[in-house]
Formats: C-alpha cells, structure tokens, sequence
C-alpha cells in the first residue's frame, strides 16, 4: 500500500500537518479545489510553516481533486460542512481499503463522509492544536495542544501511526474517540454561541454563568441520553476551566462570524439539538440558543445553516 500522505485542504490545520510531515521527510501531496487554485500554489512554490520565530517554505508536491492516481490515505482537513462534498468528488480515487483521517470539529460530518466512501475506513480525530493563516499557502502555528485519533469501528492502530510522532505531531491512538468529540462538542456549545451573542472574549462569560451552567445541565442530560455518561461528567466544572484559562481567547465560532465566514454550527448546536430531538428529550435552552443564533447570523447575512 503507497504509503504517500494526500492532505486536502491547504487551510490552516491542513498546512500545519502537510508541512510537519514533509519536514520528516515523509511523502506528501497536497490535494487542491481547482486548476486556479494549483497555478496559485505552484507560482508561490510551497507553503510556508511559521513556528516561533522560524519560517520554512517547504515545496509540497500538490494536484487537483481530479488529478492522476489512487489515494490510499487521505488527510481531509477542510470544515465540516465541506467533508462530505469533498470526499464525493474524490471518490473515484479512492483505493479499496483507503483509510481516512477526519480532522473535522464536531460530529455529523464523519457520518456524512462514510456514506460518500463506505469501503473506506474512517479514522476519527479530534486536535486542540492551534493554527491560522496569515495569507494564502502560510500557516503560523499558534497553539501548542494534543490530538487524540480513532476509530469506533475498530481499535486496531493505523501502520502509519508512528509517522506522526516522527513528524513531531502530538498524537495518541483513542479508544474512545467519540467521548472525547462528544466532550468537545458539549464545551464548544456551552461557550462559543454565547461568545457570538455577547460580542465578548471566552473570559466575558464569566459575567453569564447562570446561563453557561444552565447549558451545560441539559447538555449533560443530552450526553448520558446519547449514551455517553462519561463524556457527561463534571462538564460545568471543565466548562468554567476552560473559560478561565482560555479567558483572553476568542471562541473559534466568533473568528468566524467576525470574519464573516460561514460557521460549523451545524456540527455543533445544531448536531446537539438534533440528536436531543431524536431520543425525545426536551432542551429549551439549547433550542432557544440556536435560535438566537440563526438570527444573529442571518442579521449579518451568514449563512445559518
Ligand atoms: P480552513 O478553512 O483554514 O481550511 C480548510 C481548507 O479546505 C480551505 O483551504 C478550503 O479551501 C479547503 N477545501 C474545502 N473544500 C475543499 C475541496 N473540495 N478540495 C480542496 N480543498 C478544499 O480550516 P481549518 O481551520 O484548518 O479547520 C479544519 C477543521 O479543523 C475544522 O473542522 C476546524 O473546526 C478544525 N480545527 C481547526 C483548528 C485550527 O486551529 N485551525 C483547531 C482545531 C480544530
Ligand atoms: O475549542 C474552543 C473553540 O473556540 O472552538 C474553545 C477554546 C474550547 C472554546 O469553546
């Protein structure tokens, strides 16, 4: 099996991996949206990894979505809403066997990807690494964090794992990767909507936390409903963690409002909401939450879906 690393999404998670495995000499190819985009990439020669004070252009090789050759392990770091879509399109090149990596936030999307590519096997992550773009095909590396890789389907550990600790990538293989994604998720919807509608910093929920606690009482349910007690336990406790040590952050979802790109509530709030829906269980909170959200992001004419 070729043992070539294909990443799809040079954005900012997609360009920190690429460029930490190219780096260890590990094959790698960058998988492109559209001829644009590839005559784009080839005249700035790289990309370009800033780490501290270091900057290193690294001359990836990349091609188009319909390019020539089978994949055998694709590295799909793009959003969620965009998972699904992307794996149809390359779906002719996937080899049998082909394993994918799914670096997205939230839950829904790998759900959405293994129906696209069913002979594949989907291998779940979940990174608190951080990363943006400073400008196309350049990624600075902003946060120190951890992934967590697995697969629900089955607890064997990929042959290749060893390549990201080659790589200097902080990885471990989870046997319980869906508690960790549901934990996440739960922390990601009890602080970035609020951070969205209070216009504030993670810090300034400090002045919400009835509001935060009350979330995260119907997220806890939701949880143990959904069949993930453990991924339930002391979340406010870890939810006040998280606002105060991240205090001088801005939530993710607020970067992307504040940007006006479209956001990943879907596979967050939305996914939650859903899922409550589905087991019956009443939550008007987090209902009403996402229903102040939608109309936040539609007033600034985002998309709210
Ligand atoms: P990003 O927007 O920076 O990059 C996504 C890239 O995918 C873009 O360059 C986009 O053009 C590309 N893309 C989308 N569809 C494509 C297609 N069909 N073909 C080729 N390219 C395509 O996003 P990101 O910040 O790297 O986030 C990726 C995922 O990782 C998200 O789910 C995010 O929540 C999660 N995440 C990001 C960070 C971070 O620090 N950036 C941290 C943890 C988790
Ligand atoms: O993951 C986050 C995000 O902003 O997406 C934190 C910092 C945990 C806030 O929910």
């Amino acid at each position: 099996m070729s043992s070539t690393w294909h990443i799809l999404g040079a954005g900012s998670l997609g360009s920190l991996w690429a460029c930490r495995l190219a780096r260890a000499g590990k094959a790698v190819r960058l998988v492109l949206r559209d001829e644009q985009r590839l005559a784009a990439y080839e005249a700035e020669g790289g990309l370009t990894l800033i780490e501290q004070h270091q900057t290193t252009q690294f001359a990836i090789p990349a091609q188009t979505c319909e390019g020539e050759g089978p994949i055998h392990r694709l590295l799909l770091a793009c959003k969620a809403y965009d998972a699904a879509p992307a794996i149809a399109r390359l779906a002719p090149r996937l080899a049998e066997g082909a394993e994918l990596v799914l670096l997205q936030n939230g839950l829904g999307s790998q759900d959405e990807v293994a129906e696209q590519a069913p002979h594949a096997r989907c291998i779940f992550a979940s990174s608190t690494e951080g990363a943006f773009r400073e400008r196309d095909w350049q990624v600075r590396f902003a946060g120190q964090g951890f992934n967590w890789l697995g697969d629900p389907g089955n607890p064997g550990v990929p042959e290749w794992f060893g390549d990201l600790s080659e790589a200097g990538i902080p990885a471990e293989w989870s046997l319980d990767i869906l508690t960790r994604l549901w934990r996440k998720l739960a922390l990601n919807c009890a602080i970035n909507p609020l951070t969205v509608l209070y216009d504030c910093q993670n810090g300034g929920l400090l002045g919400h936390l009835p509001e935060v606690d009350e979330l995260c009482v119907e997220l806890s349910t939701l949880l143990r409903s959904a069949g993930q007690a453990q991924a339930a336990e002391n979340l406010a406790e870890d939810v006040q963690r998280v606002i105060v040590a991240t205090a001088a952050n801005y939530s993710s979802m607020y970067q992307d409002v504040r940007a006006g790109r479209r956001t990943e509530l879907h596979y967050l709030l939305g996914h939650a909401c859903n899922v409550a829906a589905r087991h019956g269980q009443a939550t008007p909170g987090l209902e009403h939450l996402r229903q102040r959200l939608v109309d936040n992001l539609q007033a600034r004419n985002l998309p709210s879906d």
